[in-house]
């Protein structure tokens, strides 16, 4: 038991100036939850597992402390003063000390961040969203739409050649839809060289202004092996693209932190969009050890993601619980929302929009938006319009009239009647896809 990290019924909001976690943590062989949480708060802040001599009177006042525990539940509050984080806005050392080692420590079984909270004076020091969805929707013309952004990921994930991706592409644009995202590990492939895919798109949404009079945004994976090169790629699509209809995609957890914040600050006037390929070691339900989704969304807004992929509430194919994806998107979007332990006031740090990705499709659209409680979210449907009986295009289309139908309040399947790739969606997904059934019924 390490006593000097403990001080139970302290006030850290009180004193002020202290970051807040709960933890979900089973204490190892031998250990009891209150000695456990002891070796954590050491092992996330100043300490080790020995009482260490060259401690001095300052540094223990960097100690993290543990001002909090439920037994019953295994759950336990810590205390991070503020100061120990590196003071250039650095999202990765923070989760270095919260979700770094203790992950590792044998004094554990298992241990989970399930909420954090952010003092208002921390918050300024962070970059949060420069672009957002409202820019992104002004710039497609839709700002006065009560609508989502209707958006689509290149399928087949990877193996299109430069041209028949450009084509898929237009295909999409060309049926109505705003949005294109380069799936998570599409980058710089022999058969689709970036700059030749960049250039080809180019000439491609060139060709469905003219055709369409509407702008179109196309979201680049700039991830890359090293910063220099994810520099070029972002170069290379400002060469060929105009401002505003290119969004720059970063895998964020496998590309890291550190590549989602550079690419914060180096072009913070261009859509930021954080693809978390991944983060399902860390947040899925039945993992002892990791974080929620509701962390993960509390720290890309912090690093400055303009929209990040915050799951379907249930709804697609992706595993997650329902509340916590709702909870996630509210809490990129808005000023003031709860996380499942603290409600975090956001001071003047902007949105980040929600991106819902994954086994949808046009049939789920309403019961999606209904449950989400907002407009301003981007959604991707891969599967969902590439499979449409009658194509990319047609796909599209049935993405655009169910949204119509949705915003509308008219009954999908009566407006399926009127309009046929609609009609056609509703048949075909609601044969080939089960979750959908019960939704395409209604
Ligand atoms: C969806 C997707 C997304 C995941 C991400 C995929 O494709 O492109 O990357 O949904 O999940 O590769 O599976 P479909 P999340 O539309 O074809 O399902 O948004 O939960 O991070
Ligand atoms: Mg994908």
């Amino acid at each position: 038991m390490q006593k000097e990290y403990l001080k139970l019924g302290f006030d850290p909001i009180a004193a002020g100036n202290y970051m807040l976690v709960v933890f979900h943590l089973v204490p190892g062989e031998g250990r009891d939850l209150l000695d456990a949480a002891s070796e954590v708060a050491a092992e996330s802040s100043t300490g080790s597992n020995l009482t260490i001599g060259t401690a001095t009177e300052f540094s223990k006042s960097m100690d993290a402390l543990v001002y909090k525990i439920d037994e019953a539940k295994n759950l336990v509050w810590i205390a991070y003063p503020v100061d120990i984080f590196d003071r250039g806005g650095n999202v990765q050392n923070i989760l270095t000390y919260i979700v770094g080692n203790v992950f590792g420590m044998a004094d554990v079984k298992a241990i989970k961040a399930l909420d954090c909270w952010f003092p208002p004076e921390m918050l300024k020091n962070y970059d949060g969203p420069y672009t957002t969805i409202g820019d992104m929707k002004k710039y497609l013309g839709i700002d006065g739409d009560a609508r989502p952004v209707l958006g689509t990921i290149i399928k087949p994930k990877i193996g299109l050649k430069t041209d028949e991706f450009a084509d898929v592409c237009y295909r999409f644009w060309k049926g109505g839809g705003d949005f294109v995202k380069f799936d998570e590990p599409q980058a710089d492939q022999v058969f689709c060289p970036f700059e030749d895919a960049v250039k080809a798109i180019a000439k491609k949404m060139e060709q469905v202004r003219k055709e369409t009079g509407k702008n179109k945004v196309m979201s680049f994976n700039i991830s890359a092996a090293d910063f220099m090169t994810m520099q070029k790629r972002a170069e290379i699509v400002m060469k060929y693209m105009e401002k505003g209809s290119y969004a720059f995609l970063v895998d964020g957890l496998t590309a890291g932190w550190t590549a989602v914040q550079t690419a914060r600050r180096m072009w913070p006037d261009v859509f930021l969009h954080f693809h978390r390929a991944g983060h399902g070691a860390m947040t899925r339900e039945e993992n002892p050890i990791g974080y929620t989704v509701e962390v993960l969304t509390k720290f890309g807004r912090l690093a400055g993601a303009s929209g990040m992929h915050t799951g379907t509430a249930g709804i697609g194919k992706m595993a997650g619980d329902g509340d916590t994806d709702v909870r996630a998107a509210h809490l990129a979007l808005d000023k003031v929302a709860s996380g499942p332990f603290f409600e975090q006031d956001w001071g003047d740090m902007k949105p980040m929009c929600p991106i819902a990705s994954g086994g949808l499709n046009p049939v789920l659209l309403k019961p999606f938006a209904d449950v989400i409680g907002t407009v301003d979210f981007i959604t991707t449907m891969g599967g969902g319009v590439h499979s449409h009986p009658s194509g990319t295009e047609k796909g599209a289309m049935a993405l655009v009239q169910a949204c119509e139908a949705w915003k509308q309040k008219i009954d999908m399947n009566e407006y399926a009647k009127t309009h046929a790739e609609l009609g056609q969606a509703v048949e075909f997904y609601k044969e080939h896809v089960e979750y959908t059934k019960k939704y395409a019924g209604k």
